[in-house]
C-alpha cells in the first residue's frame, strides 16, 4: 500500500512504513491517518510478524504541521484527532519500532512513543519544543514521557522545550537502542528480534511515575524554574500541571486533561504570537531579489580590526563556529587586553560547565592576535570593529582595499554610520557591507546586515548564510541612520526620558516595561550600555534636530555628571562593585530640579501610559521604516526587535503586537500623543493608512509581497 505521503513496504516478515511529507515529514492532514490505515492493514497480513515507522529524507518527524494550527484557531478546521490515531498505533497488536534519525520532536516524538520500541541514529535528537510555540504537547506526549523517561525528565523537556540527543534518549528509556550505520537495516534487525515478544504499552506503564511525595518538589522546582526562566509565558506552566496530570490521573483522563490545556494554549495570543516568530525566523532568510541559487563566496578565514568589547567578541563568534580569525589591534596593551577579556569569557563559560576546556583552548588557538595588516592578504572576509567615528573607519577600509584581496568581503561592524561612506573609502563598494553585531556579540543572536547601495547579491547571500553558521539571526537591512534596530530604540529610549521628566519614577519606568515583558527597562539598559554612548552621538547630531521639537535632556545632564551607567558605577541607578543596581534618591532629585528649570509639569503617569508611549514610539518608527523599505517586512522588525532588543517573544514583536492590538487603536493613541506632546508623535502615513483601511501590517506584507 501507499499513498503520496507514505510507503509501506517488506522486509521479510517486517513491514516498513515510510513518511515521505518533505521537507521535515510533519504529521500534516493525511500523514497520522495514513498510518493508521497502514497499521490497520497490516494487521490484517498473517505474514507480517513486526513494523518498522521511519521518516525519509533527512528526519524522522518534525511534529504537529505548524502551519495547520492557524486553520484550526480561525475555524477553517476542526481539532486535531492525533491522540486518538496514536491510541490506535499503541492497541497493534504487532509490535511497532519507530526508527528515528533527524529529529523527532513534538507529535514526531509523541508517535514515537506510542510505538512499542524505539530505536535511533547516533546523531538523532528528540524532543517536546510546543512550549516554545506557546502550546503544550497535545498527543499525549505530556502522560507517555514521564511514564518512559521519569517524571522528572519529561516535566524538564515538556517545560523548557528542549531537545535531547540520542545518548540521553537512551539512557533514559526513551529510546531502546542506538544504532550506527544503516538505520533501515538495524531497526528491521531490531523488529526481528522483538517480533515474538508481546508488544509493550507506554500507557500502561507507571514504574517511572514516582510518589507523592517525590513528585512535589519536582513540579515546585519546574514552576519556579518557569516562572524565572519563561517569565510571563502561560504554556510551561501548563505543560507542567499536565505532567503533574500523568502522577495523579489514569491514562485516559490524564490525556483528556492534556488535551484542554493544549487547546486553551492554542487559542491564546502568546501560541499565535509565537508561531509569528517560528515563522518570522525562517522568512527573514528570504531575500526577493537574492534568489536562493546566488553564488555563496567562501568564507574559511577572516580577521577582524579592532579587539576591543565588540571585536573581541566578533572574534569568538567566529571561533566558536570553527572559524580562523586574526585579531588586530594598534598597540601590545590593547591587544592584551582584549585577549585577556576573551581568555575570561571563556575561563567563565567553563567554570559554568558550558564548555570543556580543552575546546574553550581549542577556540582560542583559532584567534591569532597581530599588530599588522600583513596577513590579511589571505583572508576571505574582514569585519571592522573600531570606534564609532566615520573618519576613523574610512581609513581602516582604505587600507583593508589596500591589503586584501580581491574577492575578500570587507564588513563594518557600524551601529549608525552610512555604510555607502564606508564603501567609498574602497575600490570595491559590492564587496562591502554591514554586519551590526549586538553587545555581546558572543551571546546576541541577531545580526543586522546591512546592505549598501553597491553591494553585491553574492556578498548579501554569503553573509545571509554565514550567519547561520555563526548561530546567528541575520536579517538584511536597509543603510539608513541607525538602521532598523537602533533607528526604532532612538524614540523607545526618548519616550521612556520624556516621563521621567514628567514626574514618573524611573525605577517604575523599567518596571512597567519589565512586566510587559521586556528584558530590561529602558533606563537599566541605558546604564547597562552606557550612557555615553548615546550622548557622544548627540552631541555629533545635534546639528540635525528640528529647533523648537523637544528633546530629553536627563541623560546628557547625567553624563555631564559623570554618571554613565554600569561601568562608573552610577548613572540612572547607582551600582556596588558586583554591578548591583539600587535606586539613587538623588537622581531622583536631580529630575525635579531639573524639570522645575524646564518648565515641566509634573503629573502622576499610569502604568498604561508608560507602554503606550514606549512601544508606539517603537511601533511609528517601525511603519516609517517599513514603508521607507529599509525592513523588507514587518516581520524583519519583530524579529530584529526580538533577537537583538529583549522583546518579549510572546508578544511576537512590536509590530505584531500593533497588528493585535488593532492598528486604528494604535493609531487613535499616537495622534492623541501627538496633540498632547508634539511634533515627535506625528503618525506614520504607512500607519495612518492601515488604521484607516482596517488593515494589518502582516496583510500590508502580504500585499507588497504579492505585487513585488
Ligand atoms: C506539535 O507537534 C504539537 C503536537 O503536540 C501535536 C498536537 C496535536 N510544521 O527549520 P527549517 C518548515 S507542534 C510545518 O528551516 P532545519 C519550516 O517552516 C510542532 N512546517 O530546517 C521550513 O519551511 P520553509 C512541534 C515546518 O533543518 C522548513 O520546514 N515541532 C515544521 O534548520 C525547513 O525548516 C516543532 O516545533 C512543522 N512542524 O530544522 C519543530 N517544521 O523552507 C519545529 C519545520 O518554507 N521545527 N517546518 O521556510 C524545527 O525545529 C526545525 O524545523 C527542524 C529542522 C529542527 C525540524
Amino acid at each position: 500500500m501507499s499513498n503520496n505521503l507514505l510507503e509501506v513496504s517488506r522486509d521479510g516478515e517486517i513491514a516498513v512504513i515510510v513518511i515521505n511529507n518533505p521537507p521535515v515529514n510533519a504529521l500534516s492532514p493525511g500523514v497520522p491517518e495514513g498510518i493508521a490505515e497502514a497499521i490497520e492493514s497490516i494487521a490484517q497480513d498473517s505474514q507480517v510478524k513486526a513494523v518498522v515507522l521511519m521518516g525519509a529524507g533527512k528526519t524522522f518527524v518534525a511534529g504537529a504541521d505548524i502551519k495547520e494550527f492557524g486553520k484550526i484557531t480561525s475555524g477553517q478546521r476542526s481539532r486535531p484527532g492525533l491522540g486518538q490515531l496514536l491510541a490506535k498505533l499503541e492497541d497493534s497488536r504487532k509490535p511497532v519500532v519507530a526508527a528515528i534519525h533527524g529529529s523527532a520532536f513534538g507529535g514526531g516524538l509523541e508517535l514515537a512513543m506510542a510505538a512499542h520500541y524505539r530505536v535511533a541514529s547516533p546523531t538523532a535528537q528528540v524532543g517536546q519544543p510546543e512550549v516554545k510555540l506557546g502550546i503544550i504537547p497535545g498527543a499525549g506526549g505530556t502522560q507517555r514521557l514521564p511514564r518512559l523517561a521519569g517524571v522528572a525528565k519529561a516535566v524538564e523537556m515538556c517545560a523548557e522545550g528542549n531537545p535531547i540527543k540520542a545518548s540521553d534518549a537512551l539512557e533514559f528509556g526513551i529510546a531502546d537502542r542506538l544504532i550506527d550505520g544503516d538505520l533501515r537495516a538495524g531497526a528491521v534487525q531490531f523488529a526481528r528480534e522483538i517480533s515474538a515478544k508481546p508488544a509493550p504499552q507506554t500507557r500502561a506503564r507507571s514504574e517511572k511515575l514516582g510518589t507523592p511525595d517525590q513528585n512535589v518538589a519536582i513540579f515546585a522546582a519546574a514552576r519556579e524554574n518557569a516562572r524565572s526562566k519563561q517569565r510571563g509565558m502561560n504554556a510551561p506552566l501548563a505543560a507542567i500541571d499536565a505532567v503533574e496530570a500523568a502522577t495523579t490521573m489514569p491514562f485516559e483522563q490524564g490525556c483528556e486533561y492534556e488535551q484542554k490545556r493544549f487547546m486553551e494554549c492554542l487559542f491564546s495570543e502568546q501560541s499565535k504570537g509565537l508561531i509569528h516568530v517560528f515563522f518570522g525566523e525562517r522568512e527573514v532568510a528570504k531575500i526577493p531579489d537574492v534568489p536562493k541559487d546566488t553564488p555563496i563566496l567562501p568564507v574559511g578565514n577572516v580577521a577582524v580590526v579592532g579587539a576591543g568589547t565588540m571585536g573581541g567578541g566578533i572574534a569568538m563568534v567566529f571561533a566558536n563556529a570553527g572559524i580562523p580569525v586574526l585579531l588586530k589591534e594598534v598597540d601590545q596593551p590593547a591587544l592584551d587586553r582584549g585577549l585577556a577579556n576573551i581568555t575570561k569569557n571563556y575561563d567563565t563559560s567553563v567554570s559554568k560547565g558550558r564548555l570543556t576546556q580543552r575546546s574553550a583552548g581549542e577556540r582560542l588557538a583559532l584567534i591569532q592576535p597581530t599588530l599588522s595588516f600583513d596577513d590579511f592578504d589571505d583572508v576571505d572576509m574582514v569585519v571592522e570593529a573600531v570606534f564609532e567615528g566615520m573618519e576613523l573607519k574610512k581609513q581602516v577600509f582604505a587600507e583593508l582595499d589596500r591589503v586584501c584581496k580581491p574577492g575578500a568581503i570587507l564588513a563594518s561592524n557600524t551601529s549608525t554610520l552610512n555604510v555607502d561612506e564606508i564603501a567609498s573609502a574602497t575600490s570595491r563598494p559590492e564587496f562591502v557591507i554591514g554586519t551590526h553585531f549586538f553587545s555581546p556579540a558572543n551571546v546576541m543572536r541577531l545580526l543586522e546586515i546591512v546592505r549598501g547601495r553597491g553591494t553585491s547579491k553574492e556578498v548579501i547571500a554569503t553573509c545571509m548564510q554565514l550567519s547561520k553558521k555563526l548561530g546567528k539571526v541575520g536579517v538584511l537591512v536597509g543603510n539608513c541612520m541607525g538602521f532598523v534596530g537602533n533607528r526604532m530604540f532612538g524614540p523607545y529610549r526618548r519616550e521612556a526620558q520624556f516621563l521621567v521628566e514628567e514626574g514618573a519614577q524611573i525605577e517604575a519606568v523599567d518596571q512597567v516595561l519589565f512586566d510587559f515583558g521586556m528584558a530590561m527597562g529602558p533606563l537599566a539598559t541605558g546604564d547597562l550600555a552606557g550612557l555615553d554612548v548615546g550622548w557622544r552621538i548627540r552631541k555629533e547630531y545635534r546639528h540635525l534636530q528640528n529647533p523648537g521639537v523637544r528633546q530629553p535632556f536627563a541623560e546628557d545632564k547625567l553624563c555631564e555628571l559623570g554618571r554613565f551607567g554600569q561601568k562608573t558605577g552610577a548613572g540612572w541607578y547607582k551600582y556596588d562593585g558586583r554591578r548591583r543596581a539600587s535606586s539613587d534618591p538623588a537622581v531622583a532629585a536631580l529630575l525635579r530640579e531639573w524639570s522645575a528649570q524646564a518648565g515641566i509639569p509634573q503629573r502622576e503617569i499610569s502604568s498604561e501610559e508608560i507602554v503606550d508611549r514606549c512601544i508606539y514610539a517603537l511601533v511609528n518608527e517601525g511603519a516609517r521604516i517599513l514603508e521607507q523599505g529599509y525592513a523588507l517586512r514587518a516581520t524583519d522588525i519583530d524579529i530584529i526587535y526580538l533577537y537583538g532588543y529583549g522583546f518579549p517573544s510572546y508578544r511576537g514583536g512590536p509590530m505584531w503586537y500593533a497588528d493585535r492590538v488593532g492598528l486604528d487603536r494604535v493609531c487613535d493613541r499616537i495622534c492623541e500623543f501627538h496633540r498632547q506632546f508634539g511634533a515627535l508623535w506625528e503618525p506614520a502615513p504607512l500607519l495612518k493608512q492601515l488604521a484607516s483601511q482596517g488593515k494589518t501590517f502582516s496583510e500590508f506584507q502580504t500585499e507588497r509581497g504579492a505585487a513585488a
